[in-house]
This record gives structure tokens, sequence and C-alpha cells, in this order.
């Protein structure tokens, strides 16, 4: 079989203990060397503190791997060579032996298959700007319609067309909860001004909603926690408007497209705040992972 998940996570899922699923596009593509290892350990040791263990996903060699050993972590955070993998591409990067970092998708999508209930990064993928012109959709949000996942995430990159994807989630059928917040978060903002329909307050409160789609049955579908970064360590939303329509427009201008456009104007977030940016996510994605081991600890609880 071409997956393997590692021991510690197989023990903790077949004695029914929490799991976490943690994404590696983020720590391959999102943030700069040598930062990235330091976060994905750091991610870890915060999944345990909250009393579950991490299961980091990628594909290494042609082999899909649920939960990555200190050598996994830093051969995705090192190599400049590691791929970007949305869920359609895993069958082709098993075949061929390729190593990439898993996105959104694929980390769903082989989370799902281990049997891990809670999944924690930062932003989703989602619709993008100017869609009309590109139709470029993250895969994130129809594959998020097809697993029985819990996401907890900033809502979804603020480089995108935030209300255009709230309505795609709705067609698909995905459920959207606020944690602690009637507005959708803004990712590297608390807000994105949009409204949510639901609003959970703690950990349990989501781990019954868990339990309700568990006894309905019926057909699967994942839960989006959208969890807001702390306001006091949000980026400047005046700073954050003015530099994303400086990368958007240096986008278009350079002709990036395809996979390559998120981690472009992650990055071009990143240089043009002097790394503020760079913090604002990282207190989300800390955030998100906290909260992620909390909900799987009262859901392995009941
Ligand atoms: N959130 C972050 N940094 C990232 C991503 C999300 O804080 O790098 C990644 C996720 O892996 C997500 C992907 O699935 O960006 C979306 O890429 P695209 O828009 O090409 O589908
Ligand atoms: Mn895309």
């Amino acid at each position: 079989m071409s997956t393997q998940v590692y021991e510690e996570v197989r023990e903790a899922l077949h004695e029914g203990r929490p799991v976490v699923a943690l994404e590696s596009t983020i720590i391959a593509h999102g943030l700069p060397r040598p930062r990235n290892l330091a976060v994905a350990g750091e991610l870890e040791a915060l999944v345990r503190a909250g009393g579950a263990v991490p299961a980091t996903i990628a594909v290494i060699d042609g082999v899909a791997h649920v939960g990555l050993d200190e050598r996994g972590l830093a051969r995705i955070a090192e190599d400049p060579a590691v791929r970007k993998l949305g869920h359609r591409d895993l069958a082709p990067a098993l075949a061929t032996g390729a190593t990439g970092a898993t996105t959104v998708s694929a980390t769903a999508w082989l989370a799902d298959a281990a049997g891990i209930r809670v999944f924690a990064t930062g932003g989703l993928g989602g619709v993008h700007r100017q869609w009309t012109e590109t139709q470029d959709e993250s895969a994130d949000l129809r594959l998020l319609s097809r697993v029985g996942v819990t996401v907890v995430c900033a809502g979804v990159k603020s480089i995108l067309d935030v209300p255009a994807t709230l309505q795609r989630l709705e067609t698909l059928g995905v459920t959207v909860v606020g944690y602690g917040t009637e507005h959708f978060p803004g990712f590297y903002l608390a807000s994105s001004g949009e409204p949510v329909d639901w609003t959970l307050r703690t950990p349990e409160d989501v781990a019954r909603v868990i339990r309700a789609q568990d006894a309905l049955g019926g057909p699967r579908g994942a839960m989006i926690v959208a969890n807001p970064v702390p306001v006091a360590e949000q980026l400047d939303p005046e700073l954050h408007d003015r530099i994303l329509a400086q990368g958007l427009a240096a986008a278009k201008e350079k002709g990036i497209t395809g996979q390559a456009v998120t981690p472009f104007l992650l990055e071009y977030l990143m240089v043009h705040t002097d790394g503020a940016s760079l913090e604002a996510n990282l207190a989300a994605v800390r955030g998100n992972v906290d909260l992620g081991a909390r909900i799987a600890s009262a859901y392995a609880g009941a």
C-alpha cells in the first residue's frame, strides 16, 4: 500500500484517542526557510499540548505519509524540489515516486481515508478574484464537500474573493460555523466583514455538531470551523488592503497563474509588510492548531 500511517497515529486512532491532521503545503510553500521547519515542529508541539497526537501529512518518495517523523518534516521543509500536491495530484505522485507537500484538499482526503476527523490549517483556498476571467478556484472547496472532516481555519485566504467563496461553500453544502464570532474571519484579519449563520463558542459545542453529523448519516461533507486571529495579532487592515492591491496587480503583470498564484501572493504580502503578514499568518495557524487539538479531545472524550 502506498499510504503509511505513522505508528503513533495508528495506535491513537485504534484506541479512539484524539488526532489532529496538519497540512504540509503551508510548511513547504507558505512560509520562508528556515522558519518553516521550526514552525512545523512548533505546530506539532501545540497539538500535543492540547492533548492530541499530530499527523502532518505529505508525500515522500511516492509514499503518502499520515504522520511524519523529524526526518520527514525536515525533508518537506528543506528540499527545494518538493512539489505542491492537490488531491488530483496524489495518484501521479505516488505512481512516479514524487515528493510533495499536500494542500488542504490532498491533506483532507488522506486524513479522511485514515479515519482522522479533525484537521487544522491556516486559511483555505477558494474562489480567486477575477474568477470570471481565470476560472481559478481552489480544489479545496469541492473536496471539502466530499469528506467527513472538521477543518479548523482562519477562514479563507484574504487574497481571494471571500463572498464568492462563501457562496460556493453554500452551493457545495459545506457546513460553516464561526468560532466565537458572528463574522467569517479574514485570515490575516479577524473579520472579513461577511456574516456567518452559526456561531459556536466551546470545543464541546463543536464536538456536539460532529456527533450530530455522525447521527444524521447521509451525504458526507466537511465542517469548517472558522476561528479568527486575535485582533491584537491581526495585520493592520489598511496596510493589508493596500499591499494586497499591489500584489494582485503584480501577479497580473507577471502573468502568474495556476498553482503559483497563492504562494506568490503570500510571499508578496510578507515582503511588502516587512514580515507583519507572516506574524499574523502564524498567529492564526497557532490558534487554529490549538483549537483543533481541543476539539479532537472533546470529540474523543464522548
Ligand atoms: N494557508 C496558509 N498557507 C498556505 C496555504 C493555506 O496559511 O500556503 C495553502 C493550503 O495548502 C491551501 C493552498 O490548500 O494554499 C491553496 O492553494 P490553491 O489556491 O493553489 O488551491
Ligand atoms: Mn488555484
